[in-house]
Order: C-alpha cells, then structure tokens, then sequence
C-alpha cells in the first residue's frame, strides 16, 4: 500500500459519510462486502439518534451483503432507502414495516442505473480490496460486484485494506466497465473463461479520503447439506438434462450453468457431479457456492466465471494456496457482465433457480410473500432465467408443514412469467412447460408438480374457471391466499 493515502481508523472513515448521503458499499452476497466502516457507521447512527439527531444513509451495494453491513445498520436505523437486493433478516422487517424503502431490480441493470444517475450521485463509496496503488488500481477481495463503477462515480472513497483476504483472489478478476450507450460495444466474450479486462478497478486516487485496515474474513453463513426433498428435486432436474442431451436438445459438449443459491442448487450439483450422464461442463453464473467449487476441485467442473465467491473461508484458503490452478479456471467479473443478457443468450446458459410461489400457468413469484413482504428480492434471477437457453424453476410443493401450497392459481406477484419458464420442478416431479398452450401447461404442472394434499383443488379451479386461451376465475384466483391470510392455512 502506498503510505500517500491517509490511514483512518473505522469511526474516523464513517464521519465522512453524511446524513442522506448515496453509500455505495462492495459485496456481492457477504462476499467482499465492506465491514469495519458500515460497522462504525451504525454505532455512530445510534449515538445520532440517542442525543436526537438524525441520521441515515440510502444505500447501494452490488447484491445483498453480510452482517456487518446490512443488519447492524437496519438495526441500527440507519439505512432510509436501499436498493438492489437484500437477504438480511434485521432488514427485511424494516422494508416490510414500511421504515425502509426498498427497490428491487435486476442486479445486471445496476451499473448503467448507477452511470445515468438514476439514484443520484454517490456521495462516499467504501470499497474493500487487498491493494490499491498510488495511480488508483484497486485490488479487490472475493467479489467484483458493481465496485469497479462505485469507484468510478463516487465523489469520495474509503477503502478496506482488508489483510484478512488473500491478494492471490484479485487474479482471477475480470474488470472491464462497459461504456455507456450510444458508445457501447459488444462484447466479445464466447466462452465462460475468456478475460476481456484487468484483474483490478480504477479509481482517480484524488477521490481517496482514506484506508482502512481490517482483517475480517467474509461472514458467510453455514451450508447445511441437502436434505432429501433437495435431493428429490435435484433428481429431476438431473434426469430431465441427461434425457436432453440425449435427445440432442443439449449439445454433446453440454452448456454452462447458472445457479441461484440455496439447497437445491447445492443438491443439483452433488447429483451433476455423481451423474455419469452428464459430461464435465462450465458455468456461467453469479454466485459460486461450495458445492459446484468442490466439482471443480474434482475435474467434473471445467470452469467457471462468477461475480462472487460465496465460500466458507476454508475454500478461499484453498484457492489462495493454490492460485495457479484456481485462476484459470474462475474468473470473477462486474455483475454487468456476469449477468449480462447478450452474454448469456450468446453462451446458450442453462439457468436453474427458485421460485416462491409459481401459478398452474407457469408465472412465477420470487420475491413477495403473498404478494406484499419481500423475502429477498429479484437479484440477477431475472437477468438469467429471461435470456437463457433453458429457464428451470424449482421449489418444494408446500411451504410451512402443509399450510401453504407452493403452486397457486394465479400468482400473487409476478417475477418471470410464463414465457421466460420452461421447466418448474418440485418435489413430486417435473413439468415441461415448452411448446405447451395454456390449458395443457395448468394440467401439466398440477399433475406433475402440486402437492397431492391441493391436486383436486387446483383441478376444480380449472374446470369451473371461465373459458379463455387463459382460464381463470378473477373472483376466486386468490382465495388460497385469503384464507391464508385469515387463517394461517390455505385449506383453513
Ligand atoms: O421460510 O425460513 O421461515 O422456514 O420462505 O424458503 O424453501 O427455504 O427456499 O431459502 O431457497 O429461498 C425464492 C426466497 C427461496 C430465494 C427464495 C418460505 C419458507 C422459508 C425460504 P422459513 P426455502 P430458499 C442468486 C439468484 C430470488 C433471488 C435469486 C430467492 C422461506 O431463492 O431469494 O434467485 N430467490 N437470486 O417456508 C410463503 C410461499 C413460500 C414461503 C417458501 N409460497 N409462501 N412462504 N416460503 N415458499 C443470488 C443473487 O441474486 C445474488
């Protein structure tokens, strides 16, 4: 580290931030998310508030982020607007409570939202890296998130020196900032490992107030192994790719895929990795999670790139003693490239994520809790499923013991409707939802997917709904969902 920049300590680095300030932190999930400052920040806000003054930040980070950062400020009260994905308990009940406003988007529109100034101007950015030059190359940590365009619009950045990351990870970054429109040129990126870019971001070193050292590791939260309901699903969605490559809607060379996070993405790649059936394959995706790491560890993954690594520490021990194999088989980039839509319909990516909620007609909810509490929100799941090759939801079939039916009449919010799903999966198997009509999609998916416990329901809907190319009833399409909320059941 050059000695030109000012060393502070967190609450020297958190009196620059004001009161209303845009705060643009690094982190794509807890992966390379900021800590010390947004730390600092929530005990100063609450020294704020506790001699009556007022004080809070609307905040922006790549993805949602780890503890330090979006719990200690939304308890804290510091936050008042924040956008574009969050999955933080604390925070969640302030944005369902209506004490935070929340936006919602897909992750890959962020930087160019950022760049025309949709939000405003970034007062401070707080960025964490493991190096940064006198001529402003910035190094960063375990993710590449929208850092590289935080750094390039903010008025003022801090960056963590974080000693605790290893400087090997910045070695399979791929930061190039795409330009914006009229001036913006294609890509030229036709295979998941291809760099285009630098393996660090620039920032006008004049814009530094400061460094501040830390030495936390990511606070990644625990992945429990899948459980048999994981492995069921998984199973299917393993056997439904294995027949596809058969039957040469897959080429034989397979195509890369993206997964969102979570058990069942998880439990996919266990069944990937045992499947004889499916050649060794890339992916093309935004989060790496252990499970698809260890595959690569073991050869049956050939690549990947990603925006984060969200990995237990020991793995990133693991890839910084071993660099050289690591980095040229992973290459982290912007999310505006990792979830880029020409890219990922250029590269035919297989895309599997998880659904709330999802109708007879193949809509899917996967952000809102009968359609009004945020869970987590969209992240890049729209990014990937919209432009993929194959669009594949999965969820279980009932939710809360029974009480809740995972596959409704009609959506209570609408995320990815029917034309980006393919392929929904539960439990109870697997509806293949292309070149179908609307009538044979609703009887696909209650035959194949619905809980046996709500079959006769959703099948009664349909045959007492009001004919149309779309048969609903608008007067009773939501009455799983009343009773719901009037009872706590859905059959209540
Ligand atoms: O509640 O925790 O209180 O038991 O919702 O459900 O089944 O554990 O599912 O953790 O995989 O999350 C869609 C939220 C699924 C996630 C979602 C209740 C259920 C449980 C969680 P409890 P599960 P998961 C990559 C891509 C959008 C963003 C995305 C998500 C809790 O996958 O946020 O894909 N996806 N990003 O009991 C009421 C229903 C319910 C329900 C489940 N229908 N109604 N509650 N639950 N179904 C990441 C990035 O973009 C960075």
């Amino acid at each position: 580290m050059s000695s030109s920049f000012a060393t502070l300590t967190a609450e020297e680095a958190a009196e620059f931030i004001s009161n209303d300030d845009l705060v643009a932190t690094s982190g794509f999930t807890p992966a390379g998310a900021a800590k010390a400052v947004p730390r600092a920040l929530a005990e100063r806000a609450k020294r704020l508030h506790e001699s009556g003054q007022e004080f809070s930040i609307r905040l922006l980070t790549g993805a949602s982020t780890g503890e330090s950062l979006d719990d200690r400020l939304a308890e804290a009260d510091a936050v008042s607007w924040r956008a574009p994905y969050q999955s933080s308990r604390a925070l969640r009940q302030k944005i369902n409570t209506g004490k935070i406003d929340f936006v919602d988007m897909h992750l890959s529109h962020l930087p160019q939202s950022v760049l025309f100034g949709h939000f405003g101007k970034i007062n401070v950015a707080v960025v964490e890296a493991t190096e940064v030059t006198e001529d402003g190359k910035v190094f960063l940590t375990t993710s590449v998130g929208a850092s590289p365009t935080f750094l390039n619009q903010a008025d003022k950045v801090i960056i963590e020196l974080n000693r605790g990351q290893s400087r090997q990870i910045s070695d399979m970054a791929d930061i190039l900032l795409p330009l914006p429109p009229p001036n913006r040129c294609a890509l030229s990126l036709d295979h998941p490992l291809q760099r285009i870019g630098k393996t660090f971001a620039q920032v006008d070193p004049k814009k530094i107030v400061g460094i501040v050292e830390t030495d936390q590791v990511d606070e990644m939260g625990g992945f429990s192994a899948p459980d048999e309901l994981s492995k069921k699903i998984a199973g299917y969605v393993v056997d439904f790719l294995a027949n596809e490559l058969k039957a040469g809607r897959i080429p034989t060379e397979f195509l890369p895929l993206q997964s969102g996070v979570g058990n069942v993405a998880n439990a996919v790649f266990e069944g990937i990795g045992e499947s004889a059936d499916i050649p060794d394959f890339y992916m093309y995706t935004e989060v790496l999670q252990p499970s698809p790491f260890k595959l690569l560890r073991s050869g049956r993954m050939l690549g990947a790139s990603s925006c984060g690594l969200t990995l237990l520490p020991e793995h990133l021990q693991e890839i910084a003693d071993e660099i050289d194999f690591y980095k040229d088989r992973i290459v982290l980039r912007p999310q505006e490239i990792s979830n880029n839509p020409a890219i990922i319909r250029q590269l035919g990516v297989i895309a599997l994520n998880t659904a709330l909620e999802a109708d007879i007609y193949g809509h899917v909810n996967s952000t809102h809790v009968v359609g009004q509490n945020v869970m987590n929100g969209i992240g890049g799941s729209g990014d990937f499923a919209r432009n993929s090759y194959l669009s594949i939801f999965v969820c279980p079939s009932i939710a809360k013991g029974g009480k809740i039916s995972t596959i409704v009449p009609m959506c209570s919010h609408v995320d990815h409707n029917e034309h980006t799903v393919n392929v929904l999966v539960t439990e109870q198997g697997l509806a293949d939802l292309r070149g179908l009509a609307p009538g044979e999609r609703a009887k696909r998916i209650i035959e194949n997917c619905v809980h046996p416990m709500y079959r006769d329901y959703l099948r009664k809907y349909v045959a007492e709904s009001k004919p149309g190319h779309i048969q609903h009833d608008l007067k009773h399409c939501f009455d799983l969902h009343q009773r719901l909320i009037e009872t706590g059941d859905m059959l209540g």
